[in-house]
């Protein structure tokens, strides 16, 4: 493919995109919250978004079939990396890795006592990594989804997940505990991509570059 495509999610990442790539001179024909179209053509003819699952914009990027793409640093995380240059912060979509319990529950308490905590989490690697660096024991349950049901079902103890407003944690009655990490969202480039259309992408890696707010 001679143009250039771009892997976006729909949802919070795609319209915080847009600025960005409006700075780069494209704009999107469509937008994939109201429309079904996977393949989103834009202003410029050379260049294309495809609209795919948040997690998967990385395998996308990845294996070529997009050149570019935008990706949580949680989803970098859990991905691993390979094949991705990750040349900018784009400081969107931004918010926190958190562990968080049931209101009432003693979790300094059950960590002390050295108890093996069963905590539920889309992010295994991630609560993998943070648990093992405080030498918490714990067993990891890997959910795809709906965190907060698990502590309140019985299933875990705990879960490892992402807040902004808080406001999820409250409705379902957990309380953030620990701060695993700060989240925003970065700019991904295919490696092989960065070199045979270094041209073509340069000048948007440079509007991106200086689009970026603080
Ligand atoms: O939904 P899908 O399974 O397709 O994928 P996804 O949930 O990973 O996609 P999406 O679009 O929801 O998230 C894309 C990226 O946005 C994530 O990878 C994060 O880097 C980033 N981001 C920023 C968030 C949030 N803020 C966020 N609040 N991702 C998810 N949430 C969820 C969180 O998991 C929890 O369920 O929102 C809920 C909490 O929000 P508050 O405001 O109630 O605290
Ligand atoms: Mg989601």
């Amino acid at each position: 493919m001679n143009g250039i495509t771009i892997a976006l999610s729909k949802g919070r990442i795609f319209e915080e995109t847009l600025p960005l790539l409006a700075a780069a001179g494209i704009v999107p024909d469509e937008n994939p919250d109201t429309s079904r179209k996977l393949i989103i053509q834009t202003s410029r003819p050379d260049v294309r978004v495809v609209v795919v699952r948040a997690s998967d914009v990385p395998t996308y990027v990845q294996h070529g079939a997009a050149d570019l793409g935008v990706a949580g640093r949680d989803v970098l995380i859990e991905h691993g990396g390979a094949g991705l240059y990750q040349p900018l912060d784009l400081n969107i979509a931004r918010c926190r890795m958190m562990v968080a319990v049931p209101e009432g529950f003693d979790y300094a308490h059950a960590v002390r006592q050295g108890a093996r905590l069963k905590v539920a989490t889309k992010y295994l690697r991630i609560a993998r990594e943070h648990f093992a660096a405080k030498g918490v024991h714990v067993d990891l349950i890997k959910l795809y989804g709906s965190m907060e049901l698990a502590p309140l079902a019985g299933l875990a103890d705990a879960i490892v997940d992402l807040v902004s407003t808080g406001s999820t944690l409250k409705a379902n009655r957990l309380v953030a505990v620990e701060h695993v990490l700060d989240i925003s969202s970065r700019l991904i480039v295919n490696q092989a991509a960065l070199k045979l259309k270094r041209e073509s992408l340069a000048p948007i890696l440079d509007a991106f570059t200086a689009a970026v707010r603080p």
